[in-house]
């Protein structure tokens, strides 16, 4: 389903310290690589997926790769799986490890590293896509850059204002790669010297054997290249493990570079025994993406994206970013008058998206105390009268889905209880009048009771929902391509908008919304 969530970006609501970290909590994300594209109001992250295999439980397992985007910071649309292994005839099941995409023109480049069936070697390899939320295919056929040696992982990829693309990528070591205009070949990587100049220290060996590190710091895995003003950033994995997130900046996106110092201590205690960054700036904030094992069951090979605010000395160097359980505030609020996907989520338990071409992407695998929670929701001064929701169901009991506010076990100000609809992809919608008013901006939960039949997976499936006045036509909601030139709109607070974003104006003495 198309993302819907629209940003009410007038009305910020500065809500108390919440557990917001992970981003995700209804399944296992790793490596998470954000990116803004130029024209386009969400922030997305891509990331491979730390999978639950039986019998694989001391290694990873990623056989997948998902996208996320947000508008608000607090609840993030699961866009699914959007570049599976299998889009690659040459990978390997289970080895999709980190990921980066870019946008070059009207097409958008998914790099990540997968081994091949009989190479225990990663290869580095590129997607593409016309839509940042794919489905992504096989760009190239095969890889893209192999240096035959090993540690060929964690690709990231900088488009500077030249309209250059270089790539770095390594594990224990460090290379770039230039790319070409149509960014699926390379020319032959280029090493870079890990000296304690450019990244605090070198590892080495003892006369026993034993490696330790000369220096204070080292490169390790996991590189992120951006830049700032005329300062090029690379945040990479550091220390050996449990690792570190360190720094580097130089004048020039092939260095040198100069060791800065640590962006984020093990002090942390993010659990994992690995880290992987990304930074991106979205609405005037900078922002640090990391991972840790902080969901519930995480661990080092379950793994979750976690998120912080990242903030600059005057030098530019970076200030050392804590990571939080609290995470970050939210950006806007959430209007729930506008179709919302059901999986734009804050928080969920027990349930899973997945898509299909027919219907897009759709929660499932509900079962009864399963919830899902979305942040920030704002209600504005007149109570909606009734609520829809659009369900598919094939088995043939009866089930109920409630909506809550506060907590999940908080006041319920609907229900509806149903049966089959005709089939798991046959979807209906259905309107429940509501017991209560909700006013205000509220955190709402969906709540899910019944018996998943035998030879079922779920409950039901959960498409999208949308609150409804009494009078639907008292907010004129205003597709952006269709604002017509030349006719004066204002902000809430009467000013005159030049170029209205998304959100709540006033247009003719009268408020409308004004969605993507
Ligand atoms: O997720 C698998 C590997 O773990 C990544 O490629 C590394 O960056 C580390 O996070």
């Amino acid at each position: 389903m198309k993302h819907s969530l629209i940003c009410l970006a007038l009305t910020v609501v500065a809500l108390p310290a919440l557990a917001q970290n992970p981003i995700v909590s209804h399944c296992f994300t790793a490596d998470p690589a954000p990116v803004v594209y130029e024209g386009n109001d969400s922030l997305y992250v891509y990331c491979d997926e730390d999978m639950n295999v039986s019998g694989v439980h001391d290694f990873y397992y990623m056989d997948r790769y998902r996208v996320y985007s947000t508008v608000d910071m607090v609840n993030w649309t699961d866009h699914g799986c959007a570049m599976p292994r299998t889009a690659f005839r040459w990978g390997r099941e289970g080895t999709c490890w980190a990921s980066q995409c870019v946008r070059k023109g009207d097409r958008y480049y998914w790099y990540m590293c997968m081994s091949k069936p009989n190479d225990w070697r990663h290869f580095i390899g590129v997607g593409v896509s016309q839509s940042p939320a794919g489905p992504f295919k096989d760009a190239k056929g095969t890889h893209l850059i192999s240096l035959n040696e090993g540690g060929d992982i964690d690709p990231t990829v900088f488009i500077d204002d030249d309209d250059k693309a270089y790539l770095y990528f390594g594990n224990n070591k460090l290379y770039y790669a230039i790319l070409g205009p149509r960014m699926i070949t390379s020319q032959r990587p280029v090493k870079v010297e890990l000296t304690r100049e450019a990244f605090g220290g070198v590892k080495k060996k003892d006369d026993s054997g034993k490696e330790y590190i000369d220096g204070t710091d080292c490169y390790e895995e996991g590189p992120w290249l951006d830049k700032r003003g005329d300062n090029y950033y690379l945040l990479y994995a550091a220390g050996g493990v449990p690792e570190h997130i360190s720094y580097s900046m130089s004048k020039s996106p092939t260095g040198p570079w100069e060791y800065k110092g640590i962006v984020m201590s093990q002090d942390n205690n993010t659990g994992s025994f690995t880290n992987h960054s990304g930074m991106v700036k979205y609405k005037g904030k900078d922002y640090l993406f990391y991972h840790t094992a902080w969901a519930k069951g995480g661990g080092g090979f379950n793994r979750s994206m976690a998120v912080n605010e990242l903030t600059f000395n005057e030098d530019g160097t970076i200030k050392p970013v804590r990571a939080t359980k609290s995470g970050v505030a939210p950006l806007c609020t959430l209007d729930p008058f506008l179709r919302q996907q059901a999986e734009t989520i804050n928080t969920a338990d027990g349930i899973s998206v997945v898509g299909d071409e027919s219907t897009g992407v759709y929660v499932t695998d509900i079962h009864s105390g399963d919830y899902i929670k979305v942040r920030n929701v704002d209600f504005g001064e007149v109570a909606p009268k009734s609520l829809t929701v659009r369900v598919a169901k094939g088995s043939t009991n009866n089930v109920s889905l409630s909506v809550r506010y506060g907590s999940k076990t908080g006041t319920t100000i609907g229900s509806v209880r149903f049966g089959s609809t005709g089939g798991d992809d046959v979807w209906e919608e259905k309107t429940i009048e509501l017991s209560r008013n909700i006013t205000g901006v509220k955190d709402i939960f969906f709540t899910f009771s019944g018996t998943v039949q035998k030879d079922a997976t779920t409950l039901f499936n959960f498409d999208w929902w949308k609150f409804n006045t009494a009078d639907e036509t008292a907010i004129q909601r205003i597709n952006m391509t269709d604002i017509e030139k030349d006719v004066a709109i204002y902000d809430v607070t009467g000013r005159k908008v030049v170029q209205p974003s998304c959100g709540v104006y006033i247009k003719g003495g009268k408020k409308i919304s004004i969605t993507k």
